[in-house]
């Protein structure tokens, strides 16, 4: 009779795992908590906590219908420190003949697992089946498409799927609401407070243990109040339908200064790390709809994500790695501006996204599209710099997810495999769809002058240094006529300001809370004794 070891993964935590379905009785399941998946980033510390408070409810929930589970505390003495190595001692110490687990969600686990598929103690790789489509379905649709668009992937996916299909067409008559989704917040409009969930002390425990070994890494770990059991889970989810869904979709692009969630469920990391499901997700905010709860353009938008966004980038990481990673169509070479880690910038729109993550390790998809993305884009930052920094500082990254948007929808440099142009924006567009510019020292409809938003000439600095590869795109014809138009002083004068605004940036891979310990000192209160320098 085999025996095998089933790694569990941090974001597997769901008993509907291909690995956890028809265990042998003696299995042995294995959760394993190891510096090494903290640190190879410096991820949020918040992004932490969730993780392993997630992982040790997970392994009491396991216990509790009877099997046998191993459990590899962060600070055990024997612990290996890295997944494949503490895998392989537990198999060895249980007398297991070989390791089962499901496909990873970085390209960098799954190949050091696949190197040992035939090893004397062989792993064994299952698909991972918790979405809708696998890499194999994704690769059979990009068959041939020269062009592969999401918006096709998706009619597909509506079409098999049956979500939000009436006769075989979809519901309302169109595929998609997205017009009806731009509209910005009403000034007085007010926005429902996310669901605070009661800290047990498995999530104390962890807190503490992580402010004492990542205390250092950028991020705030006071504001935790994420969903750490599928319990927790579903109060979220429950919370999102009743009070959020019906104005997600009207307000889906909108910013908003002193509003870090908005009407965006913040189910992203619940969804990822397997505390709910994508198909139980969709299928509960189509019922809001038919049974006359939420509008159309918002379920319709909602499902958009998660049945086509969150599909299509998972189908080209999969189908397109290990080169995807190395993807940069636009030459982008430049190191990540510091106030990325500090926050620390006269540009209000930025500054307020930085402060977002840095308090709640969360930043909605138009601050980290438009805001944190447009100003790296506009800034050269090169896509490993940046990728690094989204897949560090997020609650819900991981790179199959965190890849695909950061290289190819922010930054267009796998050459237009995820967005057929790049969402480059001016300041214009922020004073547009936030309230930002208003406590902003820079005006947004300056373009030269010591008053004027950077992202205005940095915007047209962008367009000219990528004429060559941008300016026949269908898309961008109009903004390159506008380009065009312009004479050559008012072209040098802009030029000339954005250099001056590039020249100056303080850029820093360095991630650490430099120079910021009594801060440190600050928040970490509460959850670990950090020595004072005035103690003797
Ligand atoms: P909502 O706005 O409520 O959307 C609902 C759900 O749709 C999300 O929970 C998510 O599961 C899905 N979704 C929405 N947009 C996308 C998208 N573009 N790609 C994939 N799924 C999507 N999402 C992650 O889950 N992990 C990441 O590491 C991540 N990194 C990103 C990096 C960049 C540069 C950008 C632009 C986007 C990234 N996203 C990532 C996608 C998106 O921004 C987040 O999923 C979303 O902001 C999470 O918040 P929410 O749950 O409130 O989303
Ligand atoms: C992100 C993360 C962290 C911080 N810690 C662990 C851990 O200790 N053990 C674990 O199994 N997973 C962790 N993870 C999640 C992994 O990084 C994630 O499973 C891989 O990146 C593949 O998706």
């Amino acid at each position: 009779m085999p025996r095998p070891l089933v790694l569990v993964l941090g974001d597997q935590l769901t008993p509907a795992l291909a690995s956890l379905r028809d265990l042998p009785e003696d299995a042995v399941v294995a959760l394993c908590e190891v510096a090494a998946e903290g640190r190879y980033v410096p991820h949020h510390p918040q992004k932490i906590a969730l993780m392993l408070s997630a992982m040790r409810h997970f392994a009491q929930a396991l216990r509790e219908r009877g099997l046998c589970v191993h459990y590899s505390a962060l600070d055990d003495p024997d612990n290996a420190q890295a997944l494949v190595p503490e895998a392989e001692r537990l198999a060895a110490l249980y007398g297991c003949d070989e390791i089962r687990a499901v496909r990873p969600g970085e390209w960098r686990l799954w190949q050091a697992m696949r190197e040992r598929e035939h090893a004397a103690l062989p792993w064994r790789l299952l698909e991972d089946d918790r979405f809708f489509t696998t890499p194999a379905d994704f690769g059979a649709w990009m068959q041939g498409r020269k062009a592969p668009r999401m918006e096709h992937f998706y009619r597909q996916q509506r079409r098999r799927t049956g979500l939000l299909m009436e006769d075989g067409q979809p519901a309302g008559g169109r595929w998609n609401y997205d017009h009806d989704n731009r509209e910005p917040l009403p000034e007085a409009l007010e926005i429902p407070e996310p669901p605070r969930h009661r800290r047990d002390a498995v999530t104390e425990e962890v807190l503490a243990l992580v402010a004492e070994h990542f205390g250092e890494h950028f991020g705030r770990l006071e504001g935790f109040h994420w969903p750490v059991t599928r319990r927790q889970a579903l109060v979220d989810l429950r919370h999102f339908l009743a009070r959020l869904l019906p104005d997600f979709g009207r307000y889906q692009d909108a910013i908003r200064d002193d509003a870090p969630f908005l009407f965006h469920s913040r189910l992203s990391a619940a969804l990822n790390l397997g505390l709910l499901s994508s198909r139980e997700v969709c299928e509960a905010a189509e019922r809001e709809y038919r049974e006359g709860r939420a509008p159309l353009n918002s379920v319709e938008g909602f499902i958009r994500q998660i049945l086509g966004w969150r599909e299509y980038v998972r189908g080209l990481y999969w189908t397109r790695m290990p080169d995807y990673k190395r993807g940069n169509a636009l030459n982008a070479e430049g190191d990540l501006p510091a106030c990325y880690w500090s926050g620390d910038t006269e540009l209000r729109c930025l500054s307020r996204a930085i402060e977002m993550t840095r308090d709640n390790a969360y930043a909605h998809h138009i601050q980290r599209l438009m805001v944190t993305g447009n100003v790296a884009l506009l800034c050269d930052v090169s896509p490993e710099a940046l990728c690094d920094w989204y897949l560090a500082v997020y609650a819900d990254a991981c790179e199959w997810v965190e890849l695909p948007n950061t290289l190819g929808m922010v930054l267009h440099a796998d050459g237009g495999l995820m967005g057929s142009k790049p969402y480059c924006a001016s300041g214009k567009y922020i004073d547009r769809m936030s309230d930002h510019c208003r406590h902003c020292r820079y005006d947004p409809r300056r373009v030269t002058g010591p008053d004027a938003c950077p992202l205005n000439s940095l915007y047209w600095r962008f367009l000219e240094r990528h004429a060559e590869t941008l300016s026949a795109n269908p898309r961008m014809k109009l903004i390159y006529g506008s380009l065009a138009r312009m004479g050559d002083a008012k072209r040098s004068a802009m030029r000339e300001q954005a250099e001056a605004f590039l020249a100056a940036l303080p850029r820093s891979s360095a991630w650490r809370q430099a120079g910021d310990e009594p801060e440190r000192r600050r928040h970490l209160a509460g959850y670990v004794s950090v020595p004072s320098e005035e103690t003797p």
